[in-house]
This record gives C-alpha cells, sequence and structure tokens, in this order.
C-alpha cells in the first residue's frame, strides 16, 4: 500500500491528499509535524534528501517528493491528466505557474500569517510577497473569466494544484473578495467528487 507523509496545514500535502481521494486510491496517511522538525529527521531524510513533505511511498519501497510530481503520477491514464498534447502543456502551464507565482508566495504569507514567530519575518516580506500574489490572483481571475476549468473543457490536476494555495489565500493577508471567477472557480472545485477541506484529516486506513 502506498503512504503519503504529510502535514495537515500544508496545501502541497492537500494536492496529493485531494487527489488520492479523487482517484479513489488505497493508502496510509503519515502525518509528520514540521514545527518540531521532523522532516529532518534522519530517517525521513534517507527517503527525501530534501526533508519536505508531501513524499509518497510507493508499495515497491521507493519514494516520489513534489506535489506535482506526484499528481502527475497518480493521474497519468485518468482523465484528470488529458491524453491530448496541446492540454497536457496547458496542464503542465498552470502547474509551473502555480509553483513561480503561488507557492512560495500565497503559501508562505500564509504560513507565516499562521505560525508567527516560526520563522523570522519582516514586513517588507510580507510587501513582496503580497505583491507578487494579488498579480496571481488577478491573472486568474481573468483567465477563469473565460473559461471554467484551468487547462481544458473538463477539469484536470491543474485545478486540484492551484486550488490548494489559493483558496486559503485570505488566510495570507490576500484579497479573494475581488476575485468573481475565482471565487466561482473555488465552488466549482468543491463541488468535485469527495472534496476533503484543507484542514480536514482523511479517514485513517481510507480507500478514498
Ligand atoms: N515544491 C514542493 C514544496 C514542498 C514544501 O514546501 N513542503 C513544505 C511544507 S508545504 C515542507 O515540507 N517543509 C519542511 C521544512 O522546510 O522543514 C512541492 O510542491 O511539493
Amino acid at each position: 500500500m502506498m503512504i503519503l507523509y504529510d502535514y495537515l496545514f500544508s496545501g502541497n500535502g492537500w494536492k496529493v491528499r485531494r487527489t488520492l481521494r479523487l482517484l479513489d486510491l488505497p493508502h496510509r496517511w503519515q502525518e509528520l509535524d514540521l514545527l518540531t522538525g521532523e522532516t529532518r529527521a534522519p530517517w525521513f531524510l534517507e527517503k527525501n534528501p530534501v526533508g519536505e513533505i508531501p513524499l509518497l511511498e510507493l508499495p515497491d519501497g521507493t519514494c516520489l517528493a513534489e506535489s506535482h510530481a506526484i499528481l502527475w503520477f497518480l493521474a497519468e491514464g485518468t482523465p484528470w491528466l488529458p491524453d491530448d498534447r496541446r492540454q497536457r502543456a496547458e496542464v503542465l502551464r498552470w502547474m509551473c505557474f502555480e509553483q513561480t507565482h503561488v507557492d512560495g508566495v500565497i503559501s508562505r504569507a500564509r504560513f507565516r500569517r499562521g505560525f508567527p514567530g516560526v520563522v523570522p519575518t519582516t514586513e517588507a516580506d510580507f510587501a513582496r510577497w503580497h505583491a507578487q500574489g494579488e498579480r496571481a490572483l488577478a491573472v486568474l481571475d481573468a483567465h477563469l473569466a473565460e473559461r471554467r476549468w484551468l487547462a481544458a473543457e473538463r477539469p484536470t490536476i491543474a485545478d486540484v494544484a492551484v486550488y490548494a494555495y489559493t483558496h486559503v489565500a485570505d488566510e495570507g493577508g490576500f484579497n479573494l473578495a475581488g476575485r468573481p471567477h475565482l471565487q466561482a472557480w473555488f465552488q466549482r472545485v468543491e463541488g468535485l467528487p469527495g472534496h476533503l477541506r484543507i484542514d480536514e484529516r482523511p479517514p485513517q486506513g481510507q480507500s478514498a
């Protein structure tokens, strides 16, 4: 059985939690405590030298890191990752967009606000993240004014990947109220089968 190493607060972890559930894939969910440095423990660094969750351990004992690599691996051959070359490139485009403009920007502001004092943060850091993050949210809002899903005519793993941190951007001090198309898309993503809130632990030993 697969094992997902995760941390509940993490949007990157949620992407994988959500995809496992979407695809109804049996797995064990193992939470590590980031705040006490469990991701830096030698046993975990042996599995992922980067020392980050999410990490998916496969039944053969090998491990796959990076949320988007994991989503790609899990969704291959399913409708959540189209076969069409052009559409696959669009899926990848929005997943790359997320890693550049959302994760590390919106996620960072959210973490520092949620856990003040854990990592020293200046007002200049927040100002930079807010400027970058608001631009990213505006791009998404404009893109979604024209279409229902980010990358194709139907939902894909790009929607899961980008939803993860954008739907909780307000927790990082970002303005979601003025983004009606983004908000409507949040609701569409939440309407997909088996929605799982970001603060909801998956049932243990679940198959979905
Ligand atoms: N690009 C990676 C980022 C993963 C990441 O930032 N993981 C954070 C939690 S969201 C982590 O494990 N940090 C542990 C640490 O830095 O000690 C992905 O998409 O999976």
